[in-house]
């Protein structure tokens, strides 16, 4: 009796557990479907884990180190405010100051650029005297040109209108963003071309287009870093053509044919396919690449179409770009002929390109696991980690403590050694029959790591990443082919960014060495000059003090010294002038209306 009734029970508990089951596993199925099979390739990234960068323990209060940051966040302020002052007294109204000569230069239009793009600069240093002061000035800001000038659509977008919208995200006077706004407005005609690719120059009365020196063409950093600006801005005003138009350039982006990610740095501005063979980072393509990543950023995460291009883009500039020089192995990115077969790399590695550490530590920490695998993450991480440790050496390199605009690093495997994977640092020719044997044919970093890697990863680190050591004089592993030093942000930027995704200290200490040669090479009585060269001290200066080191190199040294962290990277993101935008994320009214894919 007993075993009949056991039996009923357990044949009842098996019914009980059915639908139970079922229930399951068709909850299963659907949050799969939904989270993965069910979406296209372009929606699979949506459903993401929280940001979580390292926390960084600010100081002691009081405390010797508390005490010695702040005075460095000082120092960089007194450093903005002599050159801003400087440009206030000689430049007022003009784009530029020329820090010798102690006049203007009107080189981006003649609206007083100086004084938009380093804006939120003054706010986040806490100058808001100054600041208000600019407000009216703002306000009677004239947009407008003659009818023969043409106002150029990307350093127009990156620095007037992403200086305005920064400022208005900070400070949130409404000044600002009705400036923006026209100013957006005023822009716009520069996508009245066949496909919607912005033109190289617009007139803001007449609404004409300039195409620049490239007719037909388009430059890829050109028209593909407008994008964070245009949608920013048609989230706080509701305009839909702002982001229909920008969008539509993505469009084109994705539709080109390329090889693997390798977007070259010319499309057709008629078919948008290919107009030559370069792949690269560097000035033509820079921060096409960053806007990528950052428009998904931007939208809190949830605009997969760029992540799905940052991805691609991303893995190609990894597996095509990267190499490591022969004889101190530092890791830089060049560019590539993808015509040829192998593609060729021109082994130039420009100042600009040392935007690219910051951006891929950026990614690592920001991309779920179900974008960017452990094993990607990790290469990316190092391919940072070895990247701005080679920005930062190129500028202990030399005696001026500042780098050069642009080296060409010597052949790898050939002329002076190579990454030998036993961890043999020697250097000098090795003979082929060796290199063959160890399949070491390119200079390539993925291999030099693949290989390091079958090799059980001996030597405490894979090849390209380990501190180098600075090396001022005899023969470097390349030679300078720009001298010049333009008071670029790239190297402060990725130090900063490193600074925040690893906590690591030794980056705010090489920003502060950087800092003080900025300050003893550079400085003038009335402003910053850039130097004709940095093999020479003292060096000869150039008469210009670029608007960008304002907005963005004061800002950054800024950001890295202070104790707190006034931009959190989970919260904001930079455009490529290094004005910060908070993230949102696209409501269902603004999904219905602009076509955003829900
Ligand atoms: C800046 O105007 C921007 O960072 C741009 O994207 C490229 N470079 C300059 C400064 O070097």
């Amino acid at each position: 009796m007993m075993e009949t009734y056991r039996k009923i029970l357990r044949r009842r508990s098996r019914l009980l557990k059915l639908p139970l089951l079922a229930a399951f596993t068709v909850i299963s199925c659907v949050y799969y479907g939904v989270s993965h099979r069910w979406l296209s390739r372009d929606e699979q990234h949506t459903f993401v884990l929280p940001i979580r960068l390292p926390s960084i323990p600010s100081h002691e209060r009081g405390s010797e180190q508390q005490r010695l940051w702040a005075s460095r966040t000082e120092e960089v302020k007194e450093g903005f405010l002599h050159a801003y002052s400087g440009y206030k007294r000689f430049a007022y109204g003009h784009d530029e100051l020329r820090p010798l000569t102690n006049r203007g230069s009107d080189k981006f239009n003649g609206w007083g650029l100086s004084l938009v793009d380093g804006l939120d600069t003054m706010w986040l240093m806490g100058l808001h005297d100054e600041f208000n002061a600019t407000l009216s000035v703002i306000d009677s800001m004239n947009f407008s040109l003659d009818a023969t000038s043409h106002a150029p659509f990307f350093e127009t977008v990156i620095r007037y209108l992403g200086g305005l919208l920064s400022a208005y995200a900070l400070s949130k006077e409404t000044v600002l963003l009705q400036r923006a706004d026209e100013l957006g407005q005023k822009l716009l005609p520069a996508f009245n071309t066949s496909l919607g690719l912005p033109a190289y120059g617009v007139n803001t009365v007449t609404g004409a287009l300039s195409y620049g020196w490239l007719t037909d063409a388009a430059m890829l950093a050109e028209v593909a870093s407008c994008q964070m600006e245009y949608k920013y801005l048609a989230h706080l005003t509701g305009r839909v053509e702002y982001y229909e138009k920008v969008e539509k350039v993505m469009d084109v982006i994705k539709r080109a044919k390329l090889r693997g990610g390798m977007f070259p740095t010319r499309l057709s501005m008629h078919s948008g396919t290919p107009m030559n063979y370069q792949f690269s980072v560097g000035g033509f393509a820079d921060s096409a690449h960053e806007y990528m990543l950052k428009q998904w950023l931007l939208s809190s995460r949830t605009e997969p179409k760029s992540l799905n291009l940052y991805l691609r883009s991303v893995s190609a500039i990894i597996q095509n770009l990267l190499y490591l020089s022969p004889s101190r192995h530092l890791l830089y990115v060049t560019d590539v002929d993808t015509y040829r077969s192998p593609a060729t790399p021109s082994r130039k590695f420009e100042h600009l390109s040392c935007f690219l550490p910051g951006l891929l530590a950026l990614g690592a920490q920001t991309l779920p696991p179900s974008a960017l695998s452990q094993q990607d993450k990790e290469l990316h991480l190092w391919a940072a980690e070895g990247l701005a440790n080679t920005c930062w050496v190129l500028y202990r390199d030399h005696v001026s403590g500042l780098g050069p605009d642009e080296v060409e690093f010597h052949d790898t495997n050939f002329k002076f050694g190579f990454v030998d994977p036993e961890g043999d640092e020697s250097v000098g020719y090795v003979p082929e029959t060796r290199r063959n044997r160890l399949g070491l044919k390119q200079g390539k970093w993925v291999d030099h790591v693949k290989e390091w890697d079958r090799a059980g990863r001996p030597g405490g680190g894979p090849p390209g990443v380990k501190d180098p050591k600075p090396m001022v004089d005899g023969l470097k592993d390349y030679a300078n082919t720009r001298h010049e030093y333009l008071l670029r942000p790239e190297t402060i930027e990725a130090i900063y960014l490193m600074w925040r995704t690893t906590g690591d200290l030794k980056w705010r200490e090489r920003g502060w060495e950087i800092y003080q040669a900025i300050d003893l090479r550079t400085r003038t009585p009335t402003g910053f000059a850039s130097l004709r060269t940095v093999v020479q001290v003292p060096s000869p200066r150039l008469d210009e003090m670029p608007s960008y080191f304002l907005a963005e190199t004061l800002k950054y040294m800024y950001l890295l010294f202070h104790e707190d962290d006034l931009i959190p990277l989970d919260k904001w993101v930079f455009n490529t002038e290094a004005h910060p935008f908070p993230m949102f994320e696209w409501t269902s009214w603004e999904k219905k209306k602009y076509h955003i894919p829900a």
